[in-house]
């Protein structure tokens, strides 16, 4: 796929823009014709298209419609992809995958599934989206496995992920976590008591990290942001308005959406308290930044997350020292 470069993605995304899931199916199935390694094929390719699919709705050139249908031509390219390569096996390793509680992205997961079922003598089990830490202890508990891949795809979910880490090292099974919400580094998965992180799927057929067992406790003030009340929200969301009138003028649906966005950023420095990394904290911001941009300036922005950080601070005053940081590095990184 490498060399001439984007030729296969070009050919592959044009099939999803244009929802053609018999399409999408063929490129992938004559790069795979024509050697390409299906990991190769699904990074490069199909990985590549989700990224850019992400970026068109982030940048409301697509609707949600737009995206969720790309995303099903993706996934049964995927699936046939997955067909052709997944190898029945004398299984010697048997990994489980599932996400983090909250975590609705399982096409990533899926991805990453694939790569290992395509290797010899592994056999995966794909448990889905979103799995309550107790469910998952009980399917762990039923023995007979090796490793538990665990995928992130929001920093939000990583509280779920510190839950369903301890429920394995409950179980006696080691974790390798991965995925977008862990970012480019180890970092953020050893905050939360990961045995490894993996930033490839083709990671889950090398050596089986040992068991640490240590388990993260989640610190309170994490929960409390997480969990942060409709009344705190609504306290940040009348300063706002207070601070600047005409945003009184928005519809309905737009207050709601504004409130929406104050959460996120009580819910983002959660993950931050959790994990002790403020690049979450920055990446979200700027992340905000570039939606909002035809819509709210970076100075209103800054300053909701300062609001936001003001009423937290009774109950959470280490998040929102991080978050008034990262308000100010925001401004300075928009100047
Ligand atoms: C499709 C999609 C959805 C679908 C998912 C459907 C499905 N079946 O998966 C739906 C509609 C459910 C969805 C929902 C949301 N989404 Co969405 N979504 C996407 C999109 C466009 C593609 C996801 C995908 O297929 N990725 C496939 C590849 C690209 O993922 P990957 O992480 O690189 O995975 C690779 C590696 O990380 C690795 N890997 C993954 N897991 C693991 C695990 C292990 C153990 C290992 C070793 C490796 C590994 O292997 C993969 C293959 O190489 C992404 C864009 C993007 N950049 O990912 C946005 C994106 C992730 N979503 C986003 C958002 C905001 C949301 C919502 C909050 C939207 C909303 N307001 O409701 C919700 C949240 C849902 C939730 N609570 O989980 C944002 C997140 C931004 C941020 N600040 O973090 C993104 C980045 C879009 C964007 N550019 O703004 N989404």
């Amino acid at each position: 796929v490498n060399g001439e470069a984007s030729e296969p993605l070009e050919r592959y995304f044009q099939t999803v823009a244009d929802v053609d899931a018999v399409g999408a199916t063929d490129v992938v199935m004559n790069l795979l014709e024509s050697g390409a390694p299906a990991a190769q094929i699904t990074g490069e390719v199909l990985g590549a298209a989700q990224v850019r699919v992400g970026e068109l709705w982030e940048q409301g050139v697509w609707s949600v419609a737009d995206e969720h249908a790309a995303t099903a031509v993706t996934e049964t390219a995927l699936a046939a992809l997955a067909a052709a390569t997944t190898r029945r096996s004398g299984a010697q390793r048997h990994v489980v995958m599932a996400c983090a509680e909250g975590e609705w992205h399982t096409l990533p997961a899926r991805m990453a599934a694939s790569i290992v079922a395509a290797s010899a003598d592994v056999r995966v089990t794909m448990l889905g989206p979103s799995l309550p830490a107790g469910h998952l202890r009980r399917r762990l508990g039923a023995g007979n496995v090796t490793l538990l891949a665990l995928s992130c795809t929001l920093p939000t979910n990583l509280i779920g992920a510190a839950r369903s880490i301890a429920a394995a090292h409950d179980a006696g099974v080691p974790v390798i976590a991965g995925g977008r919400a862990f970012g480019q580094t180890s970092r953020r998965a050893e905050a939360i008591g990961a045995d490894a992180w993996a930033a490839d799927g083709s990671d889950l057929v090398g050596p089986v990290p040992n068991l640490t067992g240590i388990d993260s406790e989640v610190p309170l003030e994490a929960l409390l942001l997480d969990g942060v009340s409709d009344s705190t929200i609504a306290l940040a969301y009348d300063r706002m308005i207070g601070a600047f009138p005409r945003l009184e003028t928005m519809t309905p649906f737009q207050h709601a959406r504004t409130r929406d966005d104050l959460r996120w950023m009580a819910r983002f420095t959660a993950a931050t308290v959790l994990t002790a990394d403020v690049t979450i904290l920055d990446e979200f911001l700027s992340w905000l930044g570039r939606l909002l941009a035809d819509k709210v300036p970076v100075p209103v922005l800054a300053t909701s997350a300062h609001l936001v950080a003001d009423v937290v601070e009774p109950q959470a005053p280490i998040g929102a020292q991080l978050l008034h940081k990262a308000a100010e590095r925001f401004e300075e990184r928009a100047a």
